[in-house]
């Protein structure tokens, strides 16, 4: 059997909870593949995983490697070929009596967390390891964990696949298709309500979705609003955010990342901007990407934006420059 190594901070968290055995089950990275699965959480939580490391041993599943529970990064992340950053300071936690409540001063304080992670990630983990960040808010963060690595040959990707999930899940009921008919989803910018999913360039069955639903009203009032904070519906509904669902994401992901993309087909993440589609160079910004043949990620060139397209991916834009000024002394 191959065999990779794989890192996941917040390893003690209701996504992890989701997410670590199908890491380890060969569902995503193959049936021939074992993997070695290194848990980091904080100090104060890290003896937790050794209950989830009993539970994962207790799955029996036969590319299962070696199993570690740390609180330091560096142990963690050394020699990684992935490294999944779930783990981080959620809104609405009390630090030194203040209860933080601003995206500005939530933004600071997980970059403090991931200017150390990307550090270690930058020095330690393999030079073409490929980084997932999950924990909120999740561009920025990477934005910083990819400054602090300063490690060009390593990938650094922010999660929109549970927004393209739940974006394709609604135009599949909207227009009473089968999910595996909508093709093309593409979330762009940020992971937050000023994302853009983008229903003009999605496809139902090869025919555009808006053609399809006939219903721009719906599209731009309801649709993406209903997108934008499903996050928050779920929260409201089941009283703690989604987990299940965003751990299927990351393991989207991760998929998506390893095998080629079918023609006429994409996958959404955020990545660092080169200039694509006029968006500012070197924001971590959601794109239509595809991995090519040999492995290669590529933005999706040539997609066409109307007028409500670009007045949407400028707001999301304006977000994400916005989080950047305010974390600007951390990626100097
Ligand atoms: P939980 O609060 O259940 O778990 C987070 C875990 O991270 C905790 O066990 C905590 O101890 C650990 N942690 C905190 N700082 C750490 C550090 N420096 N090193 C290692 N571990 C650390 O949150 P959960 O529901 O699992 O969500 C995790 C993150 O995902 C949150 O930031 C959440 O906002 C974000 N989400 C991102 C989504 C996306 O689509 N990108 C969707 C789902 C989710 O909301």
């Amino acid at each position: 059997m191959k065999e990779i190594n794989v890192a996941v901070t917040g390893g003690a968290g209701q996504i992890a909870y989701s997410l670590l055995p199908r890491l380890i089950s060969g569902e995503t990275f193959g049936s021939d593949t074992k993997v070695n699965l290194r848990l980091i959480e904080i100090p104060q939580v890290v003896d937790k995983l050794q209950g989830t490391i009993m539970e994962l041993i207790d799955c029996g599943f036969e590319q299962t490697g070696e199993l570690i529970a740390t609180s330091d990064i560096k142990e963690g992340v050394k020699d990684a070929d992935w490294i999944l950053l779930v783990g981080s300071i959620p809104r609405g936690i009390v630090i030194d009596g203040k209860k933080i409540e601003e995206r500005s001063d939530l933004l600071k304080i997980n970059g403090g967390i991931f200017t150390d992670q990307g550090s270690a990630i930058g020095k330690l983990a393999k030079s073409d390891a490929k980084i997932l960040v999950v924990g909120n808010p999740a561009n920025t963060n990477a934005l910083i964990g990819m400054h602090s690595a300063n490690n060009s040959s390593q990938q650094w990707f922010a999660m929109t696949a549970l927004d393209a999930n739940r974006a394709k899940a609604q135009l599949a009921e909207k227009a009473a298709v089968e999910i595996s008919s909508i093709k093309n989803m593409i979330i762009w910018g940020n992971h937050s309500p000023t994302m853009y999913p983008d229903p003009y360039n999605a496809t139902i069955n090869g025919v555009s979705a808006a053609e399809v639903i006939n219903d721009n009203l719906w599209l731009e009032d309801s649709y993406l609003p209903l997108v934008q904070q499903r996050g928050k519906a779920v929260i409201d509904a089941r009283g703690a955010s989604s987990a299940a669902s965003a751990a299927n994401a990351a393991i989207d992901t991760v998929k998506a990342v390893i095998n080629p993309t079918k023609e006429g087909d994409c996958f959404s993440a955020a990545v660092v901007s080169d200039g694509s589609y006029g968006i500012p160079e070197g924001l971590i910004f959601g794109f239509p990407l595809r991995t090519n043949s040999t492995g290669k990620i590529e933005i999706i060139q040539g997609i066409e934006l109307n007028e409500f397209a670009q007045t949407k991916i400028k707001v999301t834009t304006e977000e994400l420059e916005s989080e950047r000024e305010a974390v600007s002394d951390l990626i100097d």
